[in-house]
């Protein structure tokens, strides 16, 4: 071969190289993701968003292993589990306001997973969700989450690969955030959720012709249909720990509700608190009530005070199918522990949205820049049975909302079908400042408003943290089906995309 052979065949190759490069490069991989990205000239990758580093702040270090477990829920019933380090809920995180937390994620199931820090204020990059901030993590693989911790609060961790079905499995755990002046009280942690262990998980395509029809009124009709099994911290029933408390002694019980359905916790009468939804201390003016109902996503933290001498019981809402699985008994040393299981009528009901926030985003009511309305609706779909729409469409073409940094953003959302739908903002904390048109007292700060079917709710939050962020209803089985939007800033875009060869599937 003469030397122009060689020379000609070396431009063909390195065109060949330069053509497949850029067809590689993340800004053509945005240019063809389903998922709006603005990708404007000079947009920059939510990978190269600047985040903070540990400086001089304690390093905190987790190892989170995903892996099968045979996890027993009580005596009777076990379940082929879904963990983070062997358990359910997996390894409980907790570290103090202001350290720097990393975890590394080792996924030692036979699926990609990924680890999402519901409620936090993290750069977008950290936060978990698959397809959009990072890829899903593959079997044998490892991918380290680290961030500074910063407000203090009852949070979760929990899979957003397959949410459906991964956190229905039992990939989840508590994360809290102690304040540096600790408070003396007994802190304790109970997490709700609820499985299908008697019965195969019904899927929502078969049951449309009933959830479209009449139903009874509390919005939770396809939960009741799947679920047969409800769970404090992975235990039924007998197999709950008890809390030991003596007379007069209050704990601070932080409650969080991993699964899909509303619960209602019942309190003996005249003993809580309600100190903070969302992670967020709300005004305790009221100490009249003694039942609190949670949403899927949710958090609730309550000082309880125990009111006997003898044992006495937490416990769900005797009028909510399986309500006798859920019975926290509540005992003290050197007394007589026969359990006086009754629990009182639930006329005083509190939930996230009854005390006013301590601390709000907005003094009064804001100016908004961006101003976006929000359908949430269900529908039948050629092909895919049920469908949860936001403004008529289904995830990834529900329309964005699109913002740039610094924008007020003001969402009016409003539910027109006949199921509860819990919806939860990634990486902002929103106010709720009005609901069905009328101006709300006391405003509150939240991640996730319960939106009840005919309920409208108008929530206000400043776009201050650049990225992509998922908007979406957290009784994940909706989400599956298309109950999901983005808050999209404009300036920056995600170089990942849905599906691939990564698999990802928020
Ligand atoms: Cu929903």
């Amino acid at each position: 071969m003469n030397r122009k052979v060689i020379g000609s065949i070396l431009i063909i190759l390195l065109l060949g190289i330069g053509v497949w490069l850029y067809f590689q490069s993340p800004f053509s991989e945005a240019a063809d993701s389903n998922l709006p990205s603005s990708v404007t000239q000079g947009a920059k990758s939510i990978t190269d968003l600047d985040s903070e580093g540990p400086g001089d702040r304690p390093v905190k270090t987790f190892n989170l292993t995903a892996e099968q477990t045979e996890w027993s829920i009580n005596e009777n019933k076990s379940v082929e589990a879904w963990t983070y380090n062997g358990k359910v809920p997996g390894e409980p995180i907790r570290v103090t306001e202001g350290d720097y937390v990393k975890v590394n994620l080792k996924n030692e199931l036979k699926v990609p997973v990924t680890i999402h820090w519901h409620g936090m204020i993290l750069p977008n990059q950290m936060d978990g969700v698959p397809g959009l901030t990072q890829d899903a993590v593959q079997p044998g693989e490892t991918f380290t989450y680290e961030f500074v911790a910063n407000d203090a609060g009852t949070y979760w961790y929990h899979s957003h690969q397959h949410s459906s079905k991964q956190v229905d499995k039992g990939l989840y755990g508590s994360f809290i955030i102690e304040e540096k002046e600790k408070a003396t009280e007994k802190d304790r942690t109970f997490i709700l959720d609820e499985w299908a262990v008697n019965q195969e998980k019904q899927s929502l395509s078969n049951m449309g012709g009933m959830m479209m029809g009449s139903m009874s009124g509390d919005g939770e009709a396809d939960t009741k249909q799947m679920y047969d099994t409800l769970t404090v911290n992975g235990k039924s029933g007998t197999a709950i720990e008890p809390l030991e408390l003596d007379k007069g002694e209050t704990a601070r019980l932080r409650f969080v509700n991993a699964g899909y359905q509303q619960h209602r916790i019942i309190f003996p009468k005249g003993s809580i608190k309600i100190l903070a939804a969302d992670g967020e201390d709300v005004k305790g003016q009221s100490n009249s009530l003694n039942t609190i109902e949670i949403a899927p996503g949710e958090r609730i933290d309550v000082a309880y005070t125990k009111q006997g001498e003898g044992a006495e019981v937490i416990g769900e809402d005797p009028n909510l199918q399986n309500a006798e699985q859920i019975k926290i008994p509540v005992v003290s040393e050197n007394a007589n522990n026969s359990i006086d299981e009754s629990l009182s009528a639930t006329t005083s009901i509190g939930s996230g949205i009854t005390n006013g926030s301590e601390d709000l985003l907005f003094d009064e009511v804001p100016q908004e820049d961006i101003s976006y309305q929000m359908d949430l609706s269900m529908g039948m779909n050629m092909g895919e049975g049920m469908v949860f729409q936001i403004n008529e469409e289904i995830f990834p073409d529900t329309p964005p909302i699109n913002v740039k940094e610094g924008d007020v953003v003001k969402v009016d959302i409003t539910n027109t079908g006949r199921l509860n739908h819990p919806m939860h903002l990634h990486g902002h904390h929103f106010q709720i400042q009005s609901k069905n048109g009328q101006a709300i007292d006391e405003p509150i700060v939240k991640d996730l408003v319960h939106v009840k079917p005919g309920e409208t709710y108008t929530i206000y939050f400043k776009a201050d943290n650049q990225g992509e962020w998922l908007f979406h209803c957290h009784d994940n089985n909706h989400a599956e089906r298309g109950m999901v939007t983005i808050v999209d800033y404009e300036g920056v875009y995600s170089p990942f995309k849905l599906g691939g060869e990564n698999n990802n599937n928020p």
